[in-house]
This record gives structure tokens, sequence and C-alpha cells, in this order.
């Protein structure tokens, strides 16, 4: 009990100090009932968030980020990017950038139609951006570089929630030059688009699996190589890896689950580089989620991969032993160049830990066979075709300048992306402003529909997806979301032109 009351005493301290979200009753239940994850932290640490727990403590959720308004559907919320001194892992303090103080940063849960209103604030050293991932907004709200806010100034990120973009994103700095800088220093959090109506039953317990990977010298500091060093020409070339794990902010974490119970997971890669392939010992699993929210139907999976900036939603289901306990993992995975994969690329490394109660055995639970409809976007209608060609570091073997714009096309045009890896390590392809569907994989017809905004490209394969421009005209970034190669240039600009404009292109035929 006692363990209860400091929980709930260190959350509304961390509240007063940080001004930042009061828990809201969700956060503050699932806190109380995590108290053992802040027993000891409480009395070293105190007044933090990051309390780096020590494996084996149960999963917590970063605290929801407050909405001031009262206001029926809007939400309004702060945010503050600046240099802190958090403990990542345990008994050590790390210098970090930090939204709201803590790492990741707070998780903002919306419904569709909600009006969003995010005052931003920079108090880094440095120029930043925050970058919605994968929502559907107008271009000044996208926090591209083409938006970058100066060092002690602020700016108001608005947006309307789109109907049918239920599901998991992120939200992350996007500066030129400097993202994966900012992200690996810890600027990264969860957003989440409630739908107005979930197919899926209350029942079901909803967890967040916000993934990444950090590095750290034997002081505790965040290990970032010298410029001109064997690493760091590896990490240009593979994106930096860490080898410590995070889940939200714990190394480690345990989900504790009754045989028989279904619990749905939205899993996030805000890992600057590493891409994850996803398995649980002894489990299948329903995928039944991508970037732009559910799929029609479940599909059953072993493993899953996720690349840099993808989300997936899964059902587990306890049909493992009463009292036991099994490892969620990321399985080897090829996705480098053979003279400069890491040491450890092939072992299998340990994400989370599900853990059975002794509790009497519920009744497996049926998973709806049908979640929405995913309206196809028809082939017929697409008007032209983009080109993506990837090498080290290129799109189209030219690097980002952000004074350029790469492809023009008119408001409301269909078209078919076509991207090819070119070079023998993956990329990532990440576009902003809209979800589009993927329709073939190295030639083989792709007919499962689902809403993506990140897809990755593996070595020398290519794969071809259509794109409706239906929502918002601007300049759309395109690129690597390996975060250095992106940093390195490997990103173009797409504009879709304001309704009434005509496109140079267009007048010149
Ligand atoms: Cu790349």
């Amino acid at each position: 009990m006692r363990k209860h009351f400091i929980g709930i005493v260190l959350i509304l301290w961390v509240g007063a100090i940080f001004g930042m979200a009061q828990p809201t009753q969700l956060q503050l239940t699932s806190q109380v009932n995590n108290g053992a994850a802040l027993q000891d932290s409480s009395a070293e640490m105190p007044g933090k968030y990051n309390l780096a727990s020590k494996p084996g403590e149960l999963l917590r959720h970063p605290p929801a980020i407050e909405n001031v308004s009262d206001k029926p559907n809007t939400v309004e919320v702060s945010l503050v990017a600046e240099p802190d001194r958090l403990s990542l892992l345990p008994g050590k303090l790390t210098d970090v950038y930090a939204y709201n103080g803590m790492v990741p940063g707070p998780t903002l849960e919306v419904t569709e139609g909600d009006k969003v209103t995010i005052r931003f604030k920079n108090n880094l050293p440095e120029e930043t951006t925050v970058h919605w991932h994968g929502i559907k907004l107008p271009f000044a709200a996208d926090g591209s570089p083409l938006h970058a806010v100066a060092p002690g100034e602020e700016y108001v990120y608005e947006y309307t929630i789109l109907p049918g973009s239920a599901g998991t994103y992120w939200y992350h700095p996007h500066p030129h030059h400097r993202t994966a800088w900012q992200v690996g220093m810890g600027l990264y959090g969860a957003m989440i688009v409630h739908p107005k109506e979930d197919p899926l039953p209350n029942s079901i317990s909803s967890k967040l699996i916000l993934l990444s990977d950090n590095r750290f010298t034997e002081e505790g500091e965040l290990d970032f190589p010298d410029p001109g060093t064997r690493q760091a020409r590896m990490d240009e070339m593979n994106g930096r890896e860490g080898d410590v794990l995070f889940v939200n902010d714990q190394i480690m974490p345990t989900i504790d689950i009754r045989k028989g119970e279904t619990q749905r997971w939205r899993i996030i890669n805000a890992s600057g580089a590493r891409i994850y392939r996803l398995a649980l010992e002894g489990h299948t699993f329903w995928h039944i989620g991508s970037d732009g929210g559910l799929f029609e139907k479940p599909v059953e999976k072993q493993e899953i991969i996720l690349s840099n900036g993808e989300r997936a939603e899964i059902l587990v289901q306890g049909t493992g032993q009463k009292d036991a306990e099994y490892v969620f993992q990321t399985l080897p995975y090829d996705r480098y160049m053979p003279h400069t994969r890491p040491k450890d690329w092939s072992e299998t490394k340990d994400v989370l830990r599900v853990s059975y109660s002794k509790e009497k055995t519920t009744k497996l639970a049926q998973i709806p066979k049908t979640l929405r409809f995913v309206p196809p976007i028809d082939t017929v209608e697409a008007t032209g075709t983009q080109t993506m060609l990837l090498s080290q570091g290129l799109i189209n073997s030219k690097k980002m300048d952000l004074d350029r714009v790469d492809v023009t096309v008119p408001y409301g045009a269909t078209e078919i992306w076509e991207v090819e890896n070119l070079v023998g390590m993956d990329h990532p392809f990440h576009l902003h402003g809209f979800q589009f569907q993927l329709i073939s994989r190295n030639g083989q017809p792709v007919t499962f529909r689902r809403w993506e905004d990140t897809i990755n490209l593996p070595k020398r394969e290519k794969a071809r997806f259509i794109v409706h421009y239906d929502t918002y005209p601007g300049k759309w970034m395109y690129h690597c979301h390996i975060l250095d190669h992106e940093d390195d240039g490997m990103m173009g600009i797409l504009e879709v032109l304001q309704p009434n404009q005509q496109s140079t292109k267009m007048e010149t035929q």
C-alpha cells in the first residue's frame, strides 16, 4: 500500500514541477498498479518520470499529455523541448533532450474529428521542429524542415484529425541535418488516434510499445562518435544503432497476461536505424493494423518486420502455459551491407517479457472477423507515375535541397510511385502528408489493402504504391527513414499544388 501512495505523490509532484499533464484517470490507475516499478527510483531520483527501471518491472505507459481545453472535440496541449538530465539507465543520470521533461515524451491521445492545437516551445540550444508522423494535416503543421523553430521560439501546430485516420502514430523532430541527433538525444513520443467507435471490444486491454534503442558511454552519457572515427563512418552507413533496447522508458519490462486473455499491442518503431523482426516465443499473434490504422481483417502471424517509423497493431492471445514466461524478441535481420554489419547483427535480442499469472483460465475471446472497410484507391484513376531510385544517400541521384521542389503534382490527382532500392542495404521509405496503398512488390501484385506512410525497401527490391493527393496541398517530404541517411540528404520534396493552381508541367502540355 505504501508503494502505491509514493507512486501517486510522485506523479503529482512530477506534474507540478514540469507544469505537464496531470495523469488522466487511466494513467494514474496504471501507474498505481505498477507501484512496484516506482519504488526504488523514487528515493534515488525524485521528481522525474524516467525512473530507470530494472529488468522485470511491469510495463508502464508514458503519461498522457494534458488537454487544457474544456470544449468538446478540442484538444489543446503544451509541449516543450529542452535539455534535461534524466535517469535512463539504473543508477545513472544522462544528459538528454526531453519533451515535457520525459523520454519518451508524453503520449498525445486524440479522437477522429478533434481539432488539435499544440503550443510548442523550443528551449533547445538549436533549431528543431515537431513532425506528426503519418498524420494528414495542413502543410504548415507538418513540422518538416521547411518550418524550423529557432531556439527560444514558439510554434503552434494546428490540425483536425480526419475521419478514418484512427491508428497509432508518433511525433519526433525533423530539422534539416539534425534529426538523428535529436531523436537519439531523446525526442520522440507516441500519438494515438481513437475512432469514434472502436470495432474491437472494450474488454481487450491496450498496451503501448514504443521501441527505441540507444548507446551509452561507461559513465552513462549518450554515446555519439567523434566525426571521422570508424564508428562515425559505421553510423553514417548503417544509421546509429544502440545496444540498449528500450520499451517506452524501460529496459526489458514485463507484461502480465492471464491464460485466455486478449491484449491489443500498439507497436511503434521509433529507432533511428534499427529494424525489428518481432516474434513472441511460443505464440502466434493477430496482425490487425499498420501505419494508417486497422486492416479489413486480422491476419495470423508468427513474426513481423517493423522498419523505422512504421507501426503495427497486434492482438496477443494468452495461449501459453499458466505461470510461465515468454519473451517478445527481435530476431536477426540482415539489413546491412556485408562489410559494415555490426558484430551482433545475427543475435536475437530480448525486448520484453510476457508473464502468465496463476489465475484461473478465462475463455479465449473470438477475434472479430472483420475490422473495418479500407476503401481502395483505383489504379484506373492514376494519371502519373513517380519513379524513385534509392542509392546510398541519394534519391534519383540527388541530395536534399530545401530550395528545390523535386516533384510537382496537381491537387486531387492519383499517382503510382515506383520505388526501387538499387543498393545492398535496406532503406525504409516514408512519404509525408498522405497514406498510400501498396499495389506490388518485386512485380508481384499485393492485394491485401492497408494504409501505409512508410514501407521498407529491402536490398535491391522494388515496390509500387498508389496515392491520392486528396487532403492538403503543400510541400511534402519523402525520404529514407534511417535518420542518418535522411540527415545526409536522402530526401526530396513533393509539391501538391493548390486546388486552383496550374502546374508548369500541365501548362506546357
Ligand atoms: Cu536509407
